[in-house]
C-alpha cells in the first residue's frame, strides 16, 4: 500500500469506529482547562491509527494529540525531537470532540505526513457524511476522488467564512474580538467545530477563507497540505509563511486573503 492508501484506510477505520460510539454517553474527562474535554474514543482511535500506521512503517515516527498532550511538551520542541527520522506522521484523531460529544455531525479524523520537515500527504476523513479529503503536495487536493479547488470570490460581501473557539481562554478572547471586525466585513460567519473539517471545506470552496487562534499542528496539518494544494493561501495571522507550531492561522481562497488579514490579531 502506498502511503497515501495507508493514511486513508486508518482514517477510515478509525472514523467507522468512532461513529459507532456517537451518543453512547461517553463520559468527557478535563484536560487543560474547563473547557478541553477528551473521551476514551478519543485514545482509542489515536491507538488504532497509531498501530495501523508503525505495523506498516516501523521506522516512521509518531505525533498524536492525545499521546502530545500527556507529555506536556510544547509542539516545536516534540518537532525537533522527532525530526532525526525522515518521516513524521502527525494525527488528530477526534477533531471536534465537542461535536462528538453532543451529538452533532461534523468531527473528523486528521492524519499528515511529514517527510524531512516538509508536508507530503494529508488526509481528512467526516464519517458522518462518509467525506474523505486528501492531497499529496505537488499532485492536487480531492473530496472523495473528485479535484478539489477554492472559490474564486473577490468581494467580501459574496464570502462566507469559518472559525473555531480553541478551550484556551486567551484565545477565546482575542476570537470574540475578531469576530466583530469580520462580521462587519464578510458576508456571514460559520463555527463548524472542527478546524481539519474547516480547512477541506476552503480546500473544495465550500467556505472562501477560515481563521482561528490557538490551534495545535494535528488539528492543521493535514488541512493546510489541502487549501494549499486546491490553489488556496494559508498563512499565519500576521500574514507569514505558515510554520506548524504557528498557533494562529489564515487561511483562504488566496483571493481574499488581504481583506481577511486586516480583521485578524
Ligand atoms: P479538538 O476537538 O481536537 O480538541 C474548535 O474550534 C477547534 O479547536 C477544534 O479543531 C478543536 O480540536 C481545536 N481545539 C480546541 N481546544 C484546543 C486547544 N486547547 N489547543 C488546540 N486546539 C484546540
Ligand atoms: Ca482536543
Ligand atoms: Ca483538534
Ligand atoms: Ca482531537
Amino acid at each position: 500500500m502506498s502511503y497515501l492508501e495507508t493514511a486513508c484506510s486508518a482514517a477510515k477505520q478509525a472514523g467507522t469506529m468512532i461513529l459507532s460510539q456517537m451518543g453512547t454517553g461517553q463520559a468527557a474527562e478535563k484536560k487543560s482547562s474547563r473547557f478541553d474535554v477528551v473521551t476514551e474514543i478519543d485514545k482509542r482511535a489515536e491507538e488504532m491509527i497509531r498501530s495501523i500506521i508503525l505495523e506498516s512503517y516501523p521506522d516512521h515516527a509518531f505525533l498524536g494529540e492525545e499521546e502530545t498532550f500527556g507529555s506536556g511538551k510544547p509542539v516545536e520542541q516534540i518537532l525537533k525531537e522527532r525530526s532525526d527520522r525522515p518521516y513524521l506522521w502527525i494525527v488528530d484523531p477526534i477533531d471536534g470532540t465537542a461535536n462528538f460529544i453532543h451529538g452533532i455531525p461534523g468531527y473528523t479524523v486528521s492524519i499528515a505526513l511529514l517527510c524531512r520537515g516538509e508536508l507530503r500527504l494529508g488526509v481528512i476523513y467526516d464519517p458522518c457524511r462518509d467525506d474523505l479529503y486528501w492531497a499529496e503536495s505537488g499532485k492536487g487536493a480531492f473530496c472523495n476522488g473528485k479535484p478539489a479547488a477554492v472559490t474564486d470570490a473577490e468581494q467580501a460581501e459574496d464570502c462566507v467564512i469559518g472559525t473555531g473557539f480553541v478551550s484556551t481562554p486567551a484565545y477565546r478572547e482575542m476570537n470574540i474580538a475578531t469576530m466583530e471586525a469580520i462580521g462587519r466585513e464578510f458576508r456571514t460567519i460559520r463555527s463548524l467545530g472542527s478546524a481539519a473539517l474547516t480547512l477541506a471545506y476552503v480546500a473544495c470552496g465550500k467556505l472562501d477563507a477560515f481563521w482561528e487562534y490557538g490551534l495545535s499542528a494535528w488539528d492543521v496539518a493535514a488541512g493546510v497540505l489541502l487549501v494549499e494544494e486546491s490553489g488556496g493561501m494559508v498563512t499565519n495571522t500576521k500574514g507569514d509563511p505558515f510554520r506548524l507550531w504557528d498557533r494562529n492561522i489564515a487561511a483562504s481562497n488566496a483571493k481574499v486573503h488581504s481583506t481577511l488579514l486586516p480583521c485578524l490579531v
